[in-house]
């Protein structure tokens, strides 16, 4: 192990570890070259101070508007620049949202997620957004809403309207972005996620993984956001999932075992803060997702549908929870009857 990697982190010692927010690269790769089980180990005891290791957070997302964003993210199946097919859909009606939020409470979700293909959103669309999160809130449900780029005021309104989280991330490093986004830059990002945070609001931020990047990306992104002047409440690492049309579609794709490594990084970087293994689980096996939850991911998306593509089916994650003793508030896997499923009629 090199020294500086020793150094960062000492799992043996139980003293709570302390926030930083002054990672240099240096550091970080460092952590990225620690052999796999040290790696996993370091993330492991920091996640085990900081919350019930066999404890997943559990949200649901539901694309509130779908498709024809004037943005050219190069993974993006909802950019209009991408041939990608997407069915468009204008702003869901408050009715319809409501239901889709009452059965992802009954099916055990604490947080309702609500995204919109939005470069930003307008002062008439965000009253619209705000009537869903009030409603939302109603049930007794978290909101995070993700919107695209927010003015000072728009963060200010919905802190007013009891929104719980907002959704906006980095994606990937400064030096790699350019090479994935050019209609918004990195830094509208940043400015947006100081709105937020200095509206009160807690931050959902992270990026995507697997799009080409090198692993100097991931440690830049990395950086990014442990740096900021608080950590991400939130930090949803994404698997890139490859959607034809896009610009970004047949990419190489990234060894499971290096997300696994970028989840643990972003662990011991941000110890306090909740890590979600977001997109691209369908395309994970159940080890590997047991892998990131070792690594200090306490947080997914249930249901199966992410906002244009497949999540894993509701049965399959109750399995797999009950599979690796993880308690989160989800359905139980039903009844093992000891009797074959027919699939005739
Ligand atoms: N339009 C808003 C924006 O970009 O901020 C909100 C919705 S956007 C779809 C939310 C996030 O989903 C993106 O920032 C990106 O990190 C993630 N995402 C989108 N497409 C993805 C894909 N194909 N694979 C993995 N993550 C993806
Ligand atoms: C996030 O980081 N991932 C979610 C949520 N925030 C909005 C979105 C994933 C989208 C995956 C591709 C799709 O379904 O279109
Ligand atoms: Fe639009 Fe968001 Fe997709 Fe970019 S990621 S094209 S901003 S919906």
């Amino acid at each position: 192990m090199s020294e500086s990697a020793q150094s960062l982190t000492s799992p043996s010692e139980t003293a709570p570890a302390t926030l930083r927010h002054d990672w240099s690269k240096h550091e970080i790769s460092a952590l990225f070259e620690l052999p796999f089980n040290d790696l996993l180990f370091q993330a492991q005891s920091l996640h085990r101070q900081n919350f019930d290791p066999n404890q997943v957070q559990v949200s649901t997302l539901l694309s509130i508007k779908t498709g024809a964003c004037p943005e050219d993210c190069g993974y993006c199946s909802q950019s209009a620049k991408n041939d990608a097919e997407v069915e468009r859909e204008r702003l869901l009606p408050l009715d319809e949202v409501i239901e889709k939020a009452q059965l992802a409470k009954d099916n055990g979700a604490s947080r309702f997620c609500m995204g919109a293909a939005w470069r930003n959103p307008t002062d008439k669309n965000l009253d619209k957004v705000i009537d869903m999160i009030i409603a939302v809130k109603g049930l007794g449900m978290e909101t995070c809403v993700t919107l695209g780029m927010l003015t000072e005021q728009q963060s200010k309104r919905l802190k007013e309207a009891g929104l719980d989280y907002y959704n906006h991330n980095l994606d990937t490093s400064p030096e790699y972005y350019g090479d994935i986004i050019t209609t918004r830059t990195f830094q509208d990002r940043l400015d947006t996620l100081a709105y937020v945070r200095d509206a009160d609001i807690n931050v959902c931020s992270g990026g995507i993984f697997g799009m080409g990047e090198q692993q100097s990306d991931r440690v830049s992104m990395l950086q990014q956001l442990a740096n900021m002047p608080q950590h991400p409440d939130s930090v949803p690492i994404n698997m890139l999932v490859q959607i034809e049309g896009t610009p970004l579609h047949g990419v190489d794709e990234i060894d499971p075992l290096d997300f696994i490594r970028s989840i643990a990084v972003a662990r011991i970087l941000m110890p306090e803060s909740y890590v979600r293994l977001s997109a691209g689980r369908t395309e994970m096996s159940d080890e590997t997702q047991a892998l990131c939850f070792l690594a200090g991911a306490n947080s997914i998306f249930y249901g199966d549908r992410l906002l244009t593509t497949d999540n894993p089916e509701e049965n399959h994650d109750q399995q797999l929870f009950s599979r690796l003793g993880i308690n989160s508030k989800i359905a139980p896997p039903p009844a093992d009857t000891g009797k074959a499923t027919c699939a005739c009629s």
